[in-house]
């Protein structure tokens, strides 16, 4: 069978390409240790507050001033709290898990996007400059009412 000289170039190619795919994927997973983000990178509800973390209530507590921590509740299909304020200038860190299925928790404009599992508590630590509204969504389809599982950051100038 003959084959134009380009194309076998090409074939070569694109056998050359998955092969050095497959070996950095052997070395990075085999040899370097990289995987993707387990359980054992989550804070556990315990360790995440110093043995205070109270899993079934969501709440917005001021640590500092400037300083704010946010224990929330994710569940079908709603999230809890679903309206924090705060002055501009905050940084606030979210503890945030699942109380039946996956979802996730997505603020936007900002870098705050996680995946929340059942039992495992995800945590994002984000500084809230500008004052205006940042809503946050689930982003993992989580079923018939995933599309209401919102609510809003609220940023208040100083
Ligand atoms: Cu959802």
């Amino acid at each position: 069978m003959h084959i134009d000289k380009y194309e076998r170039n090409w074939i070569r190619l694109a056998g050359g390409m998955l092969v050095v795919f497959l070996l950095a994927l052997t070395v990075s997973a085999f040899f370097l240790g990289i995987q993707l983000p387990g359980i054992a990178d989550h804070a556990t509800p315990v360790a995440a507050a110093g043995g205070e973390f109270d899993v079934n209530r969501g709440w917005v507590r001021e640590l500092a001033p400037g300083r704010y921590e946010v224990n929330m509740r994710a569940r079908v299909w709603a999230f809890e709290p679903n309206e924090i304020r705060i002055p501009a200038g905050s940084t606030v860190t979210f503890y945030i898990h699942s109380d039946d299925i996956i979802h996730g928790f997505k603020i936007q404009d900002t870098t705050v996007s996680l995946m929340v599992f059942p039992d495992v508590t995800a945590m994002a630590t984000y500084t809230f400059e500008k004052p205006g509204e940042y809503p946050f969504v689930c982003h993992e389809y989580c079923g018939a009412g995933h599309h209401f599982m919102s609510g809003r950051i609220i940023v208040e100038a100083l």
